[in-house]
């Protein structure tokens, strides 16, 4: 076996440079020079305190203009510009999920899309009270995704997949009226606070955040996953690659961008088709390599071994390579950069969704009932691109690492079944894991999660939090642009238990696991909260007594503030690398780092000191596991 090294931020910097450089000969625009153009950025925005809500405005408020025209103060100001955040991140997400739910109803045995989990349909039916005997499966897939879309919209009730938390949690939602309801329910009641002459007690607008949030984590992100599991698999562990290096220069190099797996399963499906790999060849390319960017790319590689070519500020590079021939992308996270930037090189830039239309692009609209037939009009398009490649400015960077990932919730009490019950039964619960905390084996665990951003050095804070607590003996579960950072350094290796503490390694060299466990994409958080509810029912404890934290210290996206919120919403206490737009109003930051524990016993640690960050979820990591008496 080779010798094991981690690839450093300094050599990832490098490569990207050295790409810069093909970009500077073509004209090429990049994130880092407009980066320099927006800095300074605007003090009223970063701190919150900008309204422009009706037409009145904008009103900025300062120490000489404390209110707004309608008399609104900086801390409604904050407040219902935090809430809109959170909103736009809740239907973002959801609406993913909505999709996932329609191509389910779409499934059919001959058709584009099947059922390929058919046990994990046939729990989530008897879950929700789905009778499920004598039925065709596609008929229950129908009626499960039709439930799952009335989730969307009903007039009564709560998310069904509430209940799967521990009692305690459902009663405290209730009480302090955070539970959600209606998915589009929650998105559009936080719209109508927001609107001029409705909410401006932050304490309200707070309080519809983290019911905006669960929304989003309890409904429409965990029927994204679920559904996702139901057509394309549920993912188990599976051996692939990170970095740029994935990349082939002697293949037709197709990369899939954006979060919805309908588009880029097919897209693999096609590519891998024999026909296709053909047709290559006569073009002139020895085969076809689909790799991914952001979390489509999560999807893919955890299903199917997909390699990741990089994460969120990584997008530009793949074109930079000059060896890209299609950019594919659905929805989410795509710079409208990529039009431009793919002119300047023989790139296809090819958008799909009616919901993600972008300038300079060549648009093949997707759809459930076609998707075959557009995938492979995609692949093909890719191929014939080929031809047009300039050498001359191929660069590949020679960096990757080889990574297991495929870490679903199903994988991990399977994998981990072994650990402790060896020698007892072998439950197929989380038994293990807690006998492995409540020994103080492993100290606790932190969901690492969220982007990156230019205000953090890219991909630093992911990879150095992760040293720090695996040294530890913290286990770091991933998701998101996080996790790809974690495999592009090769924390995602088995042999990355090196840098474990020993408790930590010995589980991981029992398990044969990686230190760092790949969760998924955004939507899969999901699995996570499915994780920590599940962790606590088997310890006997509240979920807000796990040392448990969740940590984005390079968040960007609304999405990622409504993830916050559901995260903390859950129980779990949730540290930030990046300030939300909210230190404008001091009672609104206050609500966010404590007040919110009053109703779901978590909040929120804003930190830019990555270093500090990392000490405090140690600390509170301690601090729980000494409240607990472990
Ligand atoms: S893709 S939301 S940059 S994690 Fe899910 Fe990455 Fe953040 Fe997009």
């Amino acid at each position: 076996m080779s010798e094991f090294k981690l690839t450093t931020v300094e050599e990832m910097e490098a490569a990207t440079n050295r790409l810069l450089e093909t970009g500077a000969k073509v004209g090429a625009d990049a994130w880092q020079y407009r980066v320099k153009n927006q800095t300074p950025h605007c003090k009223f925005g970063e701190t919150g305190v900008c309204c422009r809500i009706c037409a009145m405005g904008p009103c900025r408020i300062t120490p000489k203009a404390p209110r707004g025209i309608c008399g609104c103060d900086v801390h409604g100001i904050v407040g219902r510009n935090y809430l809109k955040f959170t909103a736009g991140g809740a239907a973002t997400h959801s609406d993913h999920g909505r999709e996932i739910c329609h191509t389910l109803y779409e499934s059919a045995a001959d058709g584009d899309y099947k059922v390929k989990d058919p046990e994990k349909l046939i729990r989530i039916a008897k879950e929700w009270g789905i009778e499920t005997e004598g039925k065709d499966i596609y008929d229950l897939a129908h009626e499960v995704a039709y439930t799952g879309l009335m989730e969307y919209g009903k007039p009564f009730g709560y998310q069904r997949f509430m209940e799967r938390l521990p009692e305690h949690t459902q009663e405290l939602w209730k009480k302090n009226e955070v539970a959600p309801r209606a998915i589009d329910r929650e998105v559009a009641t936080s719209m109508h606070m927001t609107h001029m002459g409705c909410s401006s007690l932050p304490e309200a607008l707070i309080k519809q955040s983290i019911r905006a949030g669960l929304c989003d984590g309890w409904g429409g992100s965990m029927m994204g996953t679920e559904f996702s599991d139901v057509l394309f698999g549920t993912p188990k562990p599976v051996d692939t690659e990170a970095n740029l290096g994935v990349m082939n220069a002697d293949n037709v190099n197709i990369v899939v961008h954006g979060h919805d797996p309908s588009l880029s399963e097919m897209i693999c499906e096609y590519a891998d088709d024999p026909e296709m790999i053909a047709y290559a060849k006569e073009m002139g390319a020895k085969g076809i390599t689909v790799s991914g960017v952001c979390c489509t790319s999560n999807e893919v590689a955890m299903r199917r071994g997909i390699p990741m070519a990089g994460n969120f500020l990584q997008q530009e590079n793949v074109v930079l390579t000059g060896a890209c021939e299609a950019i594919v992308v659905d929805v989410q996270c795509i710079f409208p950069a990529l039009g431009p930037l793919s002119k300047c090189f023989h790139t296809k830039f090819i958008t799909t969704s009616p919901v993600a239309q972008m300038p300079d692009s060549e648009f093949i609209r997707f759809n459930a009932k076609t998707a075959g037939e557009n995938a492979k009009a995609i692949v093909k398009m890719a191929v014939e691109n080929f031809k047009n490649r300039k050498p001359e400015l191929v660069h590949i960077p020679d960096m990757k690492q080889k990574a297991t990932v495929g870490y679903s919730l199903e994988a991990i009490v399977k994998t981990l079944d072994g650990v402790t019950n060896t020698q007892v039964d072998q439950t197929g619960t989380l038994k293990p894991l807690w006998d492995c905390v409540a020994a103080g084996v492993i100290r606790g665990a932190v969901a690492m999660v969220g982007c990156n951003n230019p205000k953090v050095r890219p991909d630093y804070a992911h990879i150095e939090l992760m040293k720090y607590l695996l040294k530890h003996d913290i286990i770091i579960v991933a998701s998101g642009c996080s996790a790809q950072a974690a495999a592009k350094a090769g924390l995602m290796d088995k042999r990355a238990k090196d840098l474990c503490g020993a408790g930590l390694k010995r589980v991981c060299e029992l398990a044969d696991i990686p230190p760092v466990l790949h969760m998924g994409s955004c939507v899969d958080i999901s699995r996570m909260m499915n994780l920590v509810s599940e962790l606590a029912k088997v310890g006997g404890v509240n979920i807000s007594q796990l040392p448990v934290v969740g940590c984005a210290p390079e968040w960007m996206s609304e999405k990622a503030v409504s993830i916050g919120n559901y995260v903390i919403g859950t129980g779990i206490d949730t540290f930030l690398g990046v300030d939300p737009y909210v230190s404008g109003s001091s009672e609104v930051a206050e609500l966010l780092t404590n007040g919110t524990r009053q109703w779901v016993e978590a909040a929120f640690t804003v930190e830019k000191d990555i270093e500090q960050l990392g000490i405090k979820m140690r600390d509170r990591i301690e601090e729980k596991r000494a409240a607990l008496g472990v």
